[in-house]
């Protein structure tokens, strides 16, 4: 028996014009990867909203306005990501028989073809990565060791440098591509029964509009439900989904237990109230969203004593930065800062009440902290301290 010679291997191996399939071609190709880079686009700056409204640089200052400002821009970035899987799918494959052209001959050229697959590369890999990561986030499992945060973002500009570098390459061919009708003949592609472009492209619209309705649900009211798909659609108690139980968080018996008191502390000073001094104050109700980072968000009338007021009566400023501490010893949010002109706001609350009730333990009783415009990992429940250093 004679052992296969490279020539052998290479006649196996599929060439671009073996796949027949009249649907395929840069009339699609370049429709999809449009709707695509739209949804990337959208997704990458809400993104990196997010991460400034998370770890605000030094050049910003958060402001409580507009209230819902964040329960858009995360609802928004996890709809174009949820959009963007089935053009990505579609799109991989119309271009898939590409990946079967033979290098090129010549040492520039297969220097020009090897770094634009590279960037292809690139950016299929990073693409891969965001939606995987960024779905298995939304349902909320991490079977990951690295900080899901700072991998995601860096991965980002990967993708949109990539993304870039990809359609700055391709800008003559979707132009030329763009220009002529999707089932435009050039006549590479044989079989006349497969189906036409225009309905696969329909057909990816559809994909993509059926993810969205399937999932946004879990932000937008009134497609709560239809979303088969969405997480954490049942209500919590109170007609408000629970992100961390107190069970879970290990709050379960000091939240109930008597002693519990409020301490606020500014500089040298500290004042300590019970729940009925808290009571007792002037209270502010409001209608205010709590909006997850993973996604779901929804709005509730809360009522309880401006931060500001609490921090007036051990003698700080209204618009004092204050961290917020809980009853949580462990994980990372048990605690917040709120910024002051975040503070200076009447909405900025140590919420008692939730939907008229008495705060349930897993919304965090005795006092949970509720402001606009924040996101829902810093709306720290089971408060049992705040602090304004001097
Ligand atoms: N102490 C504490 N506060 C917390 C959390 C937590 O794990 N511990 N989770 C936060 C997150 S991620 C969200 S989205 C909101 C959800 O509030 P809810 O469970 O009352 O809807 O609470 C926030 N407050
Ligand atoms: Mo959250």
């Amino acid at each position: 028996m004679r052992l296969p010679t490279v020539e052998d291997i290479e006649k196996r191996i599929p060439r671009p014009d073996d796949f027949e399939s009249r649907a395929r071609g840069t009339q699609l190709t370049a429709r999809v990867g449009t709707a695509l880079g739209l949804c990337f686009g959208i997704c990458f700056l809400t993104g990196m909203w997010s991460h400034f409204q998370y770890s605000t640089p030094g050049w910003l200052t958060l402001s409580p306005n507009p209230t819902q400002l964040y329960r858009w821009t995360q609802g928004l970035h996890i709809i174009s990501g949820t959009a963007a899987i089935p053009l990505l799918l579609v799109k991989l494959w119309s271009v898939f028989p590409r990946l079967f052209i033979r290098p090129p001959k010549g040492g520039r050229a297969l220097v020009v073809e090897g770094l634009e697959r590279a960037s292809i590369a690139a950016l299929m890999g990073s693409s891969f990565f965001l939606l995987a990561s960024g779905t298995l986030n939304i349902i909320g499992w991490y079977p990951w060791e690295f900080s899901f945060r700072r991998t995601h973002e860096a991965v980002a500009w990967v993708a949109i440098g990539s993304l870039l570098v990809h359609i700055a390459v391709k800008l003559p061919v979707i132009r030329r591509a763009l220009g002529e009708p999707i089932d435009h003949d050039d006549d590479h592609h044989l079989d006349p029964d497969a189906p036409t472009r225009r309905s696969v492209l329909r057909g990816a619209f559809i994909a993509s509009g059926l993810a969205v309705v399937l999932t946004a649900g879990q932000t937008v009211p009134w497609l709560r439900k239809v979303s088969a798909f969405s997480v954490r659609p049942g209500d919590g108690p109170q007609d408000l989904p629970v992100n961390r139980t107190a069970k879970g968080a290990g709050t379960a018996t000091t939240a109930l237990d008597p002693a519990w008191r409020l301490q606020v502390t500014v500089g040298d000073r500290t004042v300590s109230l019970t729940r009925d001094d808290l009571l007792a104050m002037p209270q502010s109700t409001h209608r205010l969203p709590i909006a997850c980072v993973e996604g779901w968000s929804r709005s509730a009338v809360w009522s309880g004593v401006p931060v500001r007021d609490l921090i007036a009566l051990a003698g700080a400023d209204p618009d004092s930065d204050v961290v917020v501490r809980s009853l949580q010893t462990k994980g990372a949010f048990g605690s917040s800062r709120v910024v002051g002109n975040v503070v200076r706001d009447d909405r900025t609350m140590l919420a008692l009440t939730l939907n008229g009730e008495t705060l349930d333990i897993d919304h965090g009783y005795p006092c949970r902290l509720i402001a606009p415009n924040r996101p829902g990992v810093f709306q720290t429940k089971w408060v049992n301290e705040l602090e304004v250093r001097a």
